[in-house]
């Protein structure tokens, strides 16, 4: 059947004459029905990608592209006076996720339908999601982000589990959403719900009880965990997910056939993060409950979980109270301290142990329970095997292994980008959509100057695009022949926007000064911080008080404007990569495991400013250093800095005017004036005093880097250039690529 007769028979009316409501609500039903007839059989064994996050982004057109029918539904919309990106407009953004972890699990269920491999995704349906994010007064505040609604991609589903709590049990209930895979493939994200959920508990802000668990376990992912009942919640909710997860593995594998004996020849298990750490005794404790032995059920369990680790911060490394899993889930404690006992009696190096000091280490139990402990990207693995868990790779040097994380070019450059799509494709043909290495192939038109006037062209629309539509939701101007200078990411020290504010602070006194760059830049900032994160907090008030002095300033704006968008979230993400100049990657070194926004940016033809860390290590060595900005210490100079333990802020402070005069800054009179005292005198003092993420060291050769790459980009041709090879380098960074070596060296399936 035609498209246009298919829709417009679900909708029983024309497209003409339906509302965008309508027709949105069709095509998700057509979709799903689509999606239904072409689920993955897949051979024997399984992977189950188990995560705390998956954040998807909106569904219609990336299901629609890889469905292959997109520009069939756009042009019959087209042609019946409606508009497909106004159709989408109406779709909320599902909020499972948080920043680069959920996002990666987005990208890989994509890769795992996209090559047809029997693998699912396994996670929880949080009702309010993470949080949304306003402003008021320059700060951000939290409110509660429902994306749920009547008719959604979710499907509610037959499978039931009563999940056993210290002293109650609770009831889980299972949907999915269809994850449709380029060229029809689709699998499933399960996402399990707590049955007795209790919406209503919510009001206008996310503060709730956090003690009625039988009701609220699934309404926020990360609830605020600043004080014990906070903590205590997130144990509860993770032992839903794995006890879940669990059930569903060993119901799945004796559908299929298992005696359980051999479940690992049925299931493997990805753990991401910590998070879903206690499905390996809760797997355990399953097994012994039928009828199999400790000493067997370790066995099996062991050689079928593997454990990705997506941080060096130690503290982001989970480990809970002995007492909270006392409470939470008694019967795990048993085969904790039985996996506990057995590493003791084997090993000498008390670092490892389990449990230490009363305390529980999520990662410690992986590392000694897996077959497989993964980095996600070259540097990150090499400091995990050579410092971070360098007493593990000892024990098990074996286990070590790296995957460079990826993305998925659907979403990342044909969804989000079909002008540069297209003109890919029309250069080198389809193949690099199902092959991304044939990138490769734009290298030959890195001296045709109609190609690299095109690869321009597309910028240029990208911005007005982004332009228009912070126009249409904000009222903002902003100057579209500007420099696009994005940092788009969590906001975290360690990630350093407080580096580039101090930037932006120079700037401002250079062009008062009198110093004009010869083109006007525009700096986009978009992160939330986590709600109890307070100095994260103060740096977005910051970003916020700067925007209002130096846009309202008529001596700066015209060559210097600061946006930062509110509530970032994969939707902005799609308007703000595609637009960018200047990709900002500038966490200290060490410190970001890898980054993918790095590689978002570059696949749109943006050049990357930043640090030796995470895959800009990877990312420089294949560009070639003409064409990425690097600067800063090494990630080897950070971490014998940190064992020194001498880095003193004020000798900077001292030596150098220029940091001090972007420092004070913070708590001047115009920053006074827009801004609160309490907040910026503690972003001041926290700089001056500690300053625990080493800005003031990178300052200058930052400055220096910025202004290398403002330059650059006057020489319009040699700027194309560089975009081009970016562009064509960025296959490696396929979550194809990912997910074919995930399998190969890891499942196995
Ligand atoms: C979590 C927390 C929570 C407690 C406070 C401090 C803190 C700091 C960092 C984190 C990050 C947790 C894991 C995570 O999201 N890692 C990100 O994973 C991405 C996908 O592998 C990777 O690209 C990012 O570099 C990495 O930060």
């Amino acid at each position: 059947m035609e498209i246009k007769q298919e829709i417009e028979t679900k909708l029983n009316k024309t497209i003409a004459e339906s509302s965008n409501e309508e027709i949105y609500l069709t095509l998700l039903h057509l979709i799903k029905e689509k999606a239904s007839e072409n689920q993955i059989q897949g051979g024997k064994k399984r992977v189950y990608y188990i995560s705390a996050e998956f954040l998807i982004g909106k569904l219609l057109s990336n299901n629609l592209i890889n469905l292959g029918i997109y520009d069939q539904v756009s042009q019959v919309l087209k042609e019946n006076g409606k508009n497909l990106a106004e159709i989408e407009e109406l779709e909320l953004e599902p909020s499972l996720g948080n920043g680069g972890l959920g996002r990666l699990a987005a990208c890989f269920i994509d890769s795992i339908a996209t090559l047809g491999l029997n693998g699912v995704g396994v996670g929880l349906n949080y009702h309010y999601g993470l949080f949304k994010q306003v402003f008021e007064n320059h700060l951000q505040k939290e409110t509660p982000n429902p994306w749920i609604t009547e008719d959604s991609w979710l499907t509610k589903t037959d499978t039931c589990y009563p999940v056993q709590f210290g002293g109650m049990t609770v009831q889980s209930r299972l949907y999915d959403i269809d994850v449709i895979g380029y060229n029809h493939h689709t699998t499933k994200l399960h996402l399990f719900d707590l049955e007795s959920v209790d919406d209503s508990m919510v009001g206008d802000t996310i503060a709730f009880d956090k003690e009625e668990i039988g009701k609220n376990l699934t309404l926020f992912l990360y609830p605020d965990d600043s004080d014990d009942k906070g903590r205590l919640l997130r144990v509860y909710q993770q032992y839903f997910m794995v006890s879940n997860a669990a059930r569903l593995i060993l119901d799945e594998a004796v559908e299929r056939g298992s005696d359980l004996h051999d479940l690992a020849e049925y299931a493997v298990v990805q753990i991401n993060d910590t998070h879903p750490s206690m499905v390996i005794p809760e797997l355990i404790r399953l097994l012994c409950e039928r009828g199999i032995l400790m000493d067997e059920a370790i066995q099996i369990v062991s050689s079928m979980c593997a454990y990705t680790n997506h941080t060096i911060l130690a503290e982001a490394l989970e480990k809970w109270p002995i007492s909270f899993l006392e409470k939470a889930v008694p019967q795990l404690m048993p085969i904790i301290r039985e996996l506990d006992n057995r590493v003791r009696s084997t090993v000498s190096d008390e670092s490892t142990y389990i449990i230490n000091h009363g305390l529980v280490y999520m990662a410690h139990m992986d590392i000694h329970y897996g077959y497989s402990v993964n980095g996600v990207a070259y540097l990150h693995t090499e400091i995990l095997k050579n410092s971070e868990l360098n007493n593990f790779y000892k024990l098990y040097p074996e286990k070590f292994n790296n995957k460079t994380n990826g993305i998925t070019f659907r979403r990342w450059l044909m969804s989000c980008n079909h002008e540069l799509s297209e003109i890919i494709t029309d250069l080198i043909g389809e193949g690099w959509k199902t092959d991304a290495s044939e990138l490769e192939k734009l290298g030959q038109f890195v001296e045709d100057e109609k190609v690299l006037e095109r690869f321009l062209d597309v910028k240029s629309v990208k911005k007005e695009e982004l332009a228009a539509y912070l126009k249409d939701t904000k009222g903002w101007e902003i100057h579209t022949d500007s420099i696009f200078d994005i940092q788009v990411k969590r906001l975290h020290e360690y990630k350093r926007q407080q580096l580039n504010v101090l930037y932006l602070i120079h700037k401002y006194f250079e062009i008062k000064a009198g110093k004009k760059p010869t083109v006007p830049v525009t700096a986009f900032f978009g992160a939330k911080a986590a709600p109890a994160y307070t100095i994260a907090k103060d740096i977005i008030h910051a970003i916020l008080c700067l925007q209002e002095i130096i846009n309202n300033d008529p001596e700066v704006s015209p060559y210097l404007n600061v946006i930062m968008v509110e509530n970032y979230n994969v939707t902005l993400a799609e308007k703000l990569i595609p637009a960018c100049d200047i990709s900002e990657q500038i966490s200290l070194a060490s410190k970001e495991a890898s980054g993918t926004g790095n590689m978002k940016f570059m696949l749109n033809g943006a050049l990357t400013l930043g640090t030796m860390d995470g895959a800009n290590v990877e990312i420089a060595k294949l560009v070639g250093e003409e064409n990425i900005f690097i600067f800063g210490e090494t990630s080897d100079e950070v971490i014998e800095r940190y064992r020194r333990g001498d880095y003193k802020p004020w000798e900077y402070l001292e030596k150098d005017p220029d940091i001090r005069e972007a420092v004070d800054f913070l708590v001047s009179d115009s920053m006074l004036s827009v801004g609160s005292r309490e907040n910026l005198e503690r972003l001041h003092h926290e700089l001056c005093s500690k300053d625990w993420f080493m800005t003031f060291p990178d300052f200058k050769a930052y400055v220096e880097a910025k202004e290398q790459a403002y330059a650059a980009y006057e020489d319009r041709k040699a700027w194309a250039k560089k975009m081009l090879v970016n562009i064509s380098k960025a296959g490696f960074f396929s979550s194809d690529r990912t997910i074919r070596q995930y399998n190969e060296e890891i499942w196995v399936l």
